[in-house]
């Protein structure tokens, strides 16, 4: 693991990726919004379509080239979340970055997959409601993404359109080969209650927000699906991860929403993870390369604070993407 670190120092001699050319610009004001919409939404069709990018992007190549063990651009996606699992959660950064992460997939959906729609989010209120997690219709095996795993030590899964996703990266390096494993667990998915998103919404403090947004509406997903998605860093081999991300954007955003003038802009929080944090997780501190390339000039999450997706889209600022409205992130939530 320590030579991932290393290889941050030498970040700015990574070459522009292809996406460079369909990247927005900071500052301006998109024109054309991605109308992000709950999976339920979609037409069958809009659900199939979905499918059929998410499963181009495990099998087109690479396109960043910089990232040893990586086969394809889910590597590479799977890696810039696994790299930086230690300084990109528990942090105040932690929402702005899944952001750009969740937009960096729907970009590559459309420009690598010709895929038309926007990206869609898993309304996981909606499914706790209506019935236990088994039960619910976005893991059909047809349209949507596929069950349970089978139970046994590694945990596969057993039906839908990722059923033969092998992963690459994992947390011991970049040589790995493992399936996608799920291990649903009704009684954490109770975590996605009503109660605990309102209070969240309630906080007038973004890093009493994020916070509260990260402990239970956040970890409910992810719990509750297990497997793969239970893991802090390799969560995002799993497709459903990004459903579920732009779920928690979509909230975030509905706070920033609700005071516009206070809270559009408000950022704070720490940006190094405490130790004590990260030793409950089995993670070691983020290196200093990391530390010091962050744009910050203290220990407080700022404005000027730099988000990396591993050159897979252009390194883009917290202020960047703050405006879910703005050239960089360029959506909206139904
Ligand atoms: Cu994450």
């Amino acid at each position: 693991m320590t030579a991932w670190w290393f290889q941050l120092a030498s970040l700015s001699l990574l070459t522009v990726s292809t996406l460079s050319l369909v990247t927005p610009h900071p500052g301006r004001r998109c024109t054309s919004l991605n109308t992000r919409k709950s999976w339920y939404a979609l037409s069958k069709l809009e659900q199939a379509e979905y499918l059929r990018a998410a499963r181009c992007l495990i099998n087109h190549p690479p396109i960043t080239g910089s990232i040893e063990g990586a086969q394809s651009v889910w590597d590479e996606l799977h890696h810039t979340h696994i790299w930086q699992g230690n300084y990109i959660h528990y942090v105040g950064h932690f929402l702005p970055w899944h952001r750009y992460l969740v937009r960096t997939h729907e970009l590559l959906l459309q420009t690598l997959c010709g895929y038309m729609g926007a990206q869609p989010y898993w309304d996981e209120l909606a499914d706790y409601e209506s019935g236990p997690i088994d039960e619910a219709a976005i893991f059909d095996p047809v349209l949507g993404f596929g069950g349970d795993g089978d139970g046994g030590d590694d945990g596969c899964i057993q039906d839908g359109p990722f059923r033969d996703l092998t992963l690459h990266i994992s947390r011991e390096g970049n040589h790995a080969s493992y399936c996608l494993s799920r291990a649903f667990n009704q009684s954490v998915f109770t975590w996605a209650n009503r109660s605990n998103i309102e209070e969240c919404f309630v906080k007038t403090e973004y890093d009493d927000a994020w916070q509260c947004y990260n402990q239970y509406p956040h970890s409910a997903g992810h719990a509750a699906v297990g497997g793969v998605m239970g893991d802090p860093c390799e969560s995002n081999g799993d497709p459903i991860f990004y459903l579920h991300h732009a779920y928690l954007d979509r909230m975030w955003w509905q706070w920033q929403q609700a005071d516009e003038a206070n809270r559009l802009t408000a950022v704070g929080g720490v940006n190094v993870p405490p130790q004590a944090i990260l030793d409950l997780v089995g993670l070691p501190g983020p290196s200093a390369s990391v530390v010091d390339y962050n744009g910050d000039e203290g220990d407080t999450t700022t404005l000027r604070h730099v988000l990396w997706v591993h050159g897979i889209t252009p390194n883009v600022t917290v202020a960047d993407v703050l405006d879910l409205g703005g050239e960089v992130i360029c959506a909206t939530y139904e």
